[in-house]
């Protein structure tokens, strides 16, 4: 029987992407002369800060260019930007049909914790009102290592006390349903079968996201 629900937060509940991408765009362009476009940003999702820089740096030819020291402060001004993008979402910038799901998994009495890289997701929730739905948030400064290791979603399982066997994920990224999985637990994809056709049950938006379809795939 499922025990618990791991969310990520980027392109599940929230396109918080576009932010991230804007961000990037200006800090690459104006401080490295990297412009960067939407093929890398595919290579960001899910990825830890640092970890973008880097990606952009080696689209760039730039991967030595550069001092730890000055690619923090890089990584700095990239999140002073992306914060002052983010302070102005509101709950209309849920993903459609999200509201509902969180409500249908909490009348069920399933407890939920959010396994997202940001650092920023406990103000993103905040802003999106959606505090009341999640017992725990992972503090991504504590992981050792990203997605798709499973660390994350098993720290988020720990925290509301759900074995992983017994634990549902929800990502929307390739790196995220291997770190589910490899965790042992149930993987519900958000996305294009062409790209997630690994996942135990696939939506192709979260306006379709379904809790008796995904407690029906679990059982089977
Ligand atoms: P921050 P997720 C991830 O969120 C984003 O997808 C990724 O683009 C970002 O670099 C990462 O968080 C770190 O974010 O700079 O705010 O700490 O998909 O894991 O919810
Ligand atoms: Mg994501």
């Amino acid at each position: 029987l499922i025990k618990g629900f791991v969310f990520d937060l980027d392109g599940v509940i929230t396109d918080t992407a576009r932010f991230h991408y804007q961000a990037w765009k200006k800090v690459a362009h104006d401080e490295l002369g990297i412009d960067i476009n939407p093929a890398v940003n595919e290579k960001l999702k899910g990825v830890s800060r640092m970890d973008s820089l880097n990606v952009i740096l080696k689209f760039g030819g730039k991967e030595n260019a550069y001092t730890d020291t000055e690619k923090r402060e890089f990584a700095t001004e990239k999140n002073d930007l992306y914060k002052s993008l983010i302070k102005q979402m509101t709950p209309a910038d849920i993903l459609p049909g999200i509201s509902n799901f969180l409500q249908a998994i909490t009348k069920a009495g399933y407890p939920m914790s959010l396994a997202s890289a940001s650092r920023n997701a406990p103000f993103i929730i905040e802003r999106l009102e959606l505090g009341e739905y999640f017992a725990a948030i992972v503090d991504p400064a504590t992981l050792s290592k990203g997605k798709p290791d499973p660390e994350i979603f098993e720290k988020a399982a720990d925290l509301i006390h759900s074995p992983y066997a017994d634990t549902v994920g929800l990502e929307d990224a390739v790196a995220g349903i291997e770190g589910i999985q490899r965790a042992g637990m149930f993987a519900v994809g958000v996305g294009k079968p062409e790209v997630l056709g690994k996942a135990d049950i696939l939506f192709p938006d979260t306006a379709h996201l379904d809790l008796a379809k995904i407690e029906a795939a679990f059982a089977e």
